[in-house]
């Protein structure tokens, strides 16, 4: 099988045959013809096959009513007491209420999680993931916060009840996979999900994870997933795939995703991406404390926006609201500015 891998460039000079990328702020002259066992090819674009080429052209929909011509920002609402960078910071009400007004300002999508995903975690019952998510959500609506919220979890129930307090979007770090029910509750519900890829459960997907080709394995799988959601009645229009940092990835691994992020724009959806604070930007940087991460999560986060990744989800939104300002305002003369607008992406 080939894989066609657009190479972006977000240089302010424009070459006449370069290609707009997904409708969005990046273009391409030339791909990288990508084959297991063999050496990446660069061709130009105009070499490669139509049929591979089209999904990289097609202008992304909307995605949870966010146009996808920017990047846009999830901002991470950790309602647990132990996950691993801001555990217990917002497990109260009050606390979760106070970072949700912080970040709406700032981000274009909250994503509410009340079960850690961090290697090594422990699954946390129903009942108490639900009451620690769907209630803050709630609030959040009655407080007049009115940004697309998503739901960060891997159970059915949870999702249901978050999207009954006001949640439109659900974010499955097992891609459906972990509860039969998932993909039943997102078609009924008809929202927008994000299928993010990962091996076995928080406890032990960091046990010696193997793969062929990282970056091609990774692909098949996301591609398998959406097949399957599609499959359960899940529209493409409301499907984003995100290629799971740190979620049964070693150090080798995660750079080798980040690096060719770009592939996943084949799949012909909007793509996440999720690398905050995360072990591998510890590892590099010698920081051993998840939340002064901060420096090298911008970095990350600017390197996935270079890469023409639609959402990126952070911890800190406002730094790295600041510096994909910069970052655009520097790379791309008169390029949509990145800040929300009042209304956008609001849930029904
Ligand atoms: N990462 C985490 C959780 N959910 N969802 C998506 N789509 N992509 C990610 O990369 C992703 C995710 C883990 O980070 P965090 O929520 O900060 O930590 P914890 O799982 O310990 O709560």
């Amino acid at each position: 099988m080939t894989y066609l891998r657009p190479i972006p460039l977000t240089d302010a000079a424009r070459p006449a045959d370069a290609l707009v990328l997904a409708g969005g702020w990046c273009r391409f002259t030339h791909v990288e013809v990508l084959e297991r066992g063999r050496a990446p090819v660069v061709l130009p674009a105009a070499e490669a096959p139509p049929s591979l080429l089209s999904p990289l052209l097609a202008p992304r929909p909307d995605f949870a009513g966010l146009s996808m011509d920017r990047p846009r920002l999830m901002g991470i609402l950790n309602v647990t007491p132990d996950s691993f960078s801001d555990g217990g910071l917002f497990l109260k009400p009050e606390a979760a209420m106070m970072q949700a007004r912080a970040m709406a300002a700032q981000a274009d999508i909250l994503d509410v999680g009340g079960e850690s995903t961090r290697p090594g975690a422990v699954e946390v019952a129903v009942d108490e993931e639900t009451a620690r998510t769907a209630p803050v959500i709630a609030a959040m609506r009655a407080a007049g916060i009115d940004r697309a919220v998503s739901i960060d979890t891997r159970k059915a129930a949870v999702a249901r009840a978050a999207l009954a307090a006001g949640a439109g979007i659900v974010n499955d770090v097992t891609a459906l996979q972990f509860d039969a029910a998932m993909a039943g509750v997102v078609a009924a519900a008809g929202v927008p999900v994000i299928l993010m890829h990962s091996i076995a459960t928080p406890a032990t997907m960091q046990d010696a994870p193997d793969y062929d080709d990282v970056l091609l394995d990774v692909y098949d799988a996301l591609a398998a997933r959406v097949a399957e959601a599609e499959a359960a009645g899940i529209p493409r229009d409301r499907i984003a795939v995100d290629p799971g940092i740190g979620f049964g990835k070693t150090l080798a691994h995660n750079l080798a995703l980040l690096a060719r992020l770009s592939l996943f724009h084949s799949l012909g959806l909007p793509v996440l991406l999720g690398a905050s604070r995360k072990r591998f930007i510890g590892t590099l940087t010698g920081e051993e404390e998840a939340a002064r991460r901060m420096p090298g999560s911008l970095a990350v986060a600017l390197a996935g926006a270079a890469q023409g990744v639609q959402m990126i989800r952070v911890h800190d939104v406002a730094e790295t609201r600041a510096a994909l300002t910069l970052w655009q305002a520097v790379t791309q003369t008169g390029a949509k500015q990145t800040k929300p607008d009042a209304k956008e992406g609001a849930n029904p």
